[in-house]
């Protein structure tokens, strides 16, 4: 540990999976995880800052196989190709300390040592696994834990898997890690501690799984070939790997083991908060101080991923607003803990007001202000009253508030603006400190609307119009508002650090007024400032053509249409052997085994139910049909799928990926004919 700073702190993002480019969901948690870090090195720690990526798995293996290329070659060209993993978080600004590959030689040698040493200790055995298996979320479950007989987690199908296998015996920690779940602050926020324990510990935790023998893409067991180690077991080894953990590579596990934090999704919350301790506890090794589970970040509802087609490209989004505005919106508009609707509406809206209207306005009017009235430098006498200097002993001597202005006139805006903004550093740190980065923002915010108001109230433009009577008053109050300005933009450093360097630029504030202790000193800038206007960080946005800009972007072009694929002309006689009916689903299932049809009931008009089986289900959740009114060919053959008789078909219009079912009016009875 350093002379000067206040001890070691380890902050750990989860390591991705290179299974397809990322989106800006993944970015949220690296942001905040880079945000929390920054904070932490502000306030004078020593930061240890982690992430990586995940990179085994029979997921891989598969996407490999279709590429055809090697795993390696595959997570290779994902994690450092242009635009990987590695570029996204350049292109944030992450400042991670270290980043492990879980192909790293050195990790898979250290998960070959501790997956031994827990087999030795006799936590992990042999024996036949028969279980359900999802693929994309690498994850085992019993038949108890499927939903609907589908994967917990993500909905999709479930596979029946049987092989011989190395098991963990989870079973036997199920009362230690509740215990820790229940009676310590090791996972946060509560309401995930509720899900745990009562969704997989108190129905009863059975032994984990943790070899697989039907593929090869892992980290081999090296006393039973053949057998690779669960990916969940290899990945989750690497918050302690990256340190030095049963390897040479690095020796830093003293000083950063145990974790100050483990930030990771809702969705992977039992694994950290489970089936981790879990492991840790048979290695006698010490526990992470915390497990904080962030929420999702949606789109439309529904969690962004890649292959639910509605990814929000960074890159795109970067090029247009900044990285920086960025990184504030995701931490600034969703509590962390809680889920959040991204929309490039409430995106744009917080660039506006925040960023362009509050901050952007302050720096721009108070810098500007300086260079017309002052030739762009404050006049000596124009820094801390008396008055300013009592009021901020005071309201630093009050932590919990209870401070009262009693000064009449502009002096009291004075006090009002400099009691709050001195202030400011601890209503910050408390929230910082819970993880609650909304408010931290929402803190630094109401500060910037009060110096925006401060200039009203003051109307300098006034004060200008006789600057022999009044210029020591106007040079005071530029001086409070570049102080004020001072203060927020250390604070918003760890949001947006590179904005930040400009503002300060701007400000004309070097390294000693950008310091933690200095965000809590009131008159840090010398008297006779010297700010420069300089460019706006935070143009304002044209909120109607950048949305319909980013709509086409979003929109995938759709291939021309060769005319070649136009059939051949057909008499009328042929087209009126159509019957197409309107039809109104009574019901919609989806058809067991398979991965594409969907089962329709339909009213057709006729009293009797028509069923209709369509391969749509990659379009559609059968609960969003019911009740729709469709168009029907009803004179078709009928054909046998899967065992069951179908009779017609559902008209759709599609166009490249497109798909969408021909839906009426529901003022249009069943049973009305098309013609
Ligand atoms: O889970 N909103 O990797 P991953 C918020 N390899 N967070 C999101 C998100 C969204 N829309 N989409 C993804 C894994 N994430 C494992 C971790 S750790 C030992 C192994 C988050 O690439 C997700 O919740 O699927 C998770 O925390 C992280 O991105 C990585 O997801």
């Amino acid at each position: 540990m350093c002379q000067q700073c206040r001890g070691n702190y380890y902050i750990t993002t989860p390591i991705y999976y290179p299974s397809a480019k990322l989106h800006i969901g993944h970015a949220y948690c690296t942001v905040a995880t880079d945000a929390m870090a920054r904070y932490k090195r502000l306030q004078g720690y020593n930061v240890m800052f982690l992430t990586g990526t995940d990179e085994h798995g029979q997921k891989i293996e598969d996407k490999a196989k279709e590429a055809g290329v090697t795993p390696k070659e595959y997570v290779d060209n994902i994690v450092e190709g242009e635009k990987g993993v590695r570029d996204l978080w350049k292109l944030m600004n992450i400042s991670n300390d270290r980043f492990i590959r879980t192909t790293d030689d050195y990790h898979v040698a250290a998960v070959q040592k501790i997956f031994k040493k827990m087999y030795d200790n006799g936590d992990i055995y042999k024996g036949t696994y028969r279980g359900k298996y999802c693929k994309p979320c690498e994850s085992f479950w019993t038949e108890s834990q499927l939903v609907d007989g589908k994967c917990p987690d993500c909905g999709r199908e479930v596979v029946d898997a049987e092989e011989e296998a190395y098991f963990f015996r989870l079973s036997k920690y199920a009362s230690r890690v509740r215990d820790l779940l229940v009676n310590t602050d090791f996972l946060e926020p509560r309401s995930r501690v509720n899900e745990m324990v009562n969704n997989f510990i108190d129905p009863g935790l059975e032994d984990l799984c943790v070899s697989r023998t039907s593929f090869t893409w892992g980290v081999p067991v090296d006393f039973d070939p053949g057998h690779v180690v669960y990916v969940w077991v290899d990945a989750l080894f690497n918050y302690m790997t990256a340190l030095g953990f049963q390897n040479d590579k690095y020796h830093d596990l003293e000083a950063f083991w145990p974790a100050d934090v483990h930030f990771v999704g809702k969705e992977i919350v039992r694994f950290h908060s489970i089936i981790w301790p879990a492991m840790l506890m048979s290695l006698n090794l010490p526990l992470p101080k915390k497990v904080y589970g962030h929420g999702w970040l949606n789109f439309g509802g529904e969690k962004m991923s890649k292959s639910r087609g509605n990814v929000v490209d960074p890159y795109i989004l970067a090029e247009k607003f900044g990285v920086d505005a960025l990184r504030f919106f995701m931490l600034r508009t969703f509590p962390f803990g809680s889920d959040g609707n991204f929309t490039n509406e409430s995106l744009i809206n917080t660039i506006n007001l925040d960023l362009a209207n509050d901050l952007g306005n302050l720096l721009s009017r108070t810098t500007a202000m300086v260079g017309k009235y002052f030739g762009g430098k404050l006049p000596a006498g124009s820094g801390v009253t008396e008055a300013e200097r009592q009021a901020v002993e005071l309201v630093q001597s009050k932590p919990e508030g209870g401070y009262i202005v009693t000064a009449e006139g502009p002096e009291k805006t004075d006090a009002e603006l400099v009691t709050l903004a001195a202030s400011l550093r601890d209503r910050y740190e408390e929230q910082m400190e819970r993880y609650q980065f909304q408010n931290a923002l929402e803190a630094v915010f109401k500060v910037i609307r009060r110096a925006n108001k401060y200039i009203d109230e003051n109307a300098p433009w006034v004060l200008a119009k006789d600057l022999a009577a009044n210029g020591a008053r106007l040079a005071h109050v530029l001086y409070n508002l570049l102080e004020t300005t001072r203060i927020c933009g250390v604070l918003l450093t760890p949001f947006m650090p590179g904005s930040m360097d400009k503002l300060f630029a701007q400000l004309g504030v070097g390294d000693e007024g950008r310091t933690w202790d200095s965000a809590a000193q009131w008159g840090v800038l010398p008297e006779e400032a010297a700010p420069v206007k300089g460019e706006n960080l935070f143009p304002r946005i044209d909120m109607e053509k950048e949305l319909a800009a980013l709509e086409a972007l979003n929109k995938p072009a759709a291939p021309a249409i060769p005319l070649a694929e136009a059939k051949p002309e057909i008499a009328f006689d042929d087209f009126e052997k159509l019957d197409l009916t309107v039809v109104k689903v009574l019901a919609c299932e989806k058809v067991k085994k398979s991965e594409k049809l969907l089962k329709f009931t339909l009213d057709d008009g006729t009293g009797a139910p028509r069923t209709i089986l369509s391969g749509i289900a990659k379009y559609y959740q059968p609960e969003e049909l019911l009740g729709k009114t469709l168009v029907a060919v009803t004179n078709l053959a009928p054909r046998k799928m899967m065992g069951q008789l179908s009779c017609g078909m559902l008209l759709s219009a599609e166009r490249g990926d497109q798909l969408h079912l021909v839906k009426l009016s529901d003022e249009i009875l069943p049973g009305s004919r098309l013609v």
